[in-house]
Order: structure tokens, then sequence, then C-alpha cells
């Protein structure tokens, strides 16, 4: 017997290639249906600070690609945390309390979250949080404060900012819509 999810989950990994476009780089791992499968896999792959730069990991709920383009992702945004280079179990844990914090359905808005994204890059890191749409004020701002309190990132300044934005600057800064 196995413990089923509300959701099914899709795991999604990016591996860098410049000879690419970016949507072939996504690559579809496996689909995480109940608790044991999540913990298989948990146990099997790389945690993000073992993932080479330019690499990145997606957990969205299965259906919606993770990507700005999907209609369940165009009206969102996401929370946005930075990550210094200095801190690998920070970075282990917090990515691990999110996926948590998804497939055990602990918002209040959970039919708003869309799913988790964590980039390794040279500078920083950075995890975020995808909702679905940016004018649900409540389900935004009730999602940033379970996740600045439950994660004890207190001194982690979090961004929400809109996908549209991402979209439309790709290279100049994306502003902030709000910040927590
Ligand atoms: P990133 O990997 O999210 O962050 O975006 P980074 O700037 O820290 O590396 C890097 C680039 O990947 C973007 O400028 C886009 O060219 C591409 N990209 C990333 N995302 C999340 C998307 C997406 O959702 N859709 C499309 N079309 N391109 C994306």
């Amino acid at each position: 017997y196995k413990h089923p999810l509300e959701h099914v989950w899709t795991l999604w990994y990016l591996e860098n290639d410049r000879t690419k476009h970016w949507r072939d780089m996504l690559n579809e791992i496996t689909q995480i249906d109940s608790i044991e499968t999540f913990w298989s896999l948990y146990y099997t792959i790389k945690t993000p600070s073992e993932l080479k730069v330019n690499c990145d990991y997606y957990m969205f709920k299965q259906g919606i690609q993770p990507m700005w383009e999907d209609e369940a992702n165009i009206k969102g945004g996401r929370w946005l945390f930075t990550m210094g280079k200095s801190s690998k179990d920070a970075l282990d844990r917090v990515w691990l309390d999110i996926l948590l914090m998804m497939v055990g359905e602990s918002f209040e808005y959970a039919s708003d979250i869309c799913g988790a994204v964590v980039n390794i890059r040279g500078k920083s890191n950075k995890i975020s949080v995808w909702t679905a749409n940016h004018t649900n004020e409540l389900a935004v701002l009730e999602i940033g404060f379970k996740l600045k309190t439950l994660l004890h990132l207190q001194s982690h300044n979090l961004q929400y900012q809109l996908h549209s934005d991402a979209m439309s600057k790709m290279n100049s800064g994306v502003r902030s819509v709000y910040s927590l």
C-alpha cells in the first residue's frame, strides 16, 4: 500500500547546454504520486547543492509545464529567495521543506500553487515558488508569509515577481510587486 498524494507532481531537470534552446534543455524525470515514491526519488537523485552550476530542478503539479507560457502560469508569478553560495545545507533544507509543504498541501491557498524551482548559479542560487495568479492577492500573500515563517528565513528577503515581467524584460532587472 502506498499513501497517495492529493496531487500528482512531476519532477523536471534542466542541464545547461549552450547548443540547445531553453525548452529543449528541460527533461521530465518522473511523476510523484505517493509519499513512498517521493522519498525513494528524493534519496536517489542529487540534492540541489550537488548539482552543477546552471542546472535546475522544477517540481510542478502534473499537467503544468514549468514555464511562464503554460496557461496555468501565464497570469502568475513567483516568490523568490536568493540563497548565498556559503550554505549548502540551507539550500537543500529549504528545497526539501518546500517540496514537503507542496506535497503535503500545507498552504491554505494550495490550489494557487503551481510548483517550485531551484536554480544553481555561479554567484548565488535561487529557490522560487510559482503561483497561479498575481491578482489573487490573499493567496499570494498567504503563501509568501507561510514560506517566510515556516522555512525560518526571517533574515532572507522574499520577492514576488510577475512572469509577464520576466518574459518581457529578458535581460534587465525584473521589478518586485511584493516584498516580505
Ligand atoms: P532562468 O534560468 O530562470 O534564470 O532564466 P537565470 O537568468 O538566473 O539563468 C534564464 C533564461 O532561460 C531566460 O532568460 C530565458 O531565456 C530562459 N527561460 C527561463 N524560464 C523559466 C523560461 C520560461 O518559463 N519560458 C521561456 N520561454 N524561457 C525561459
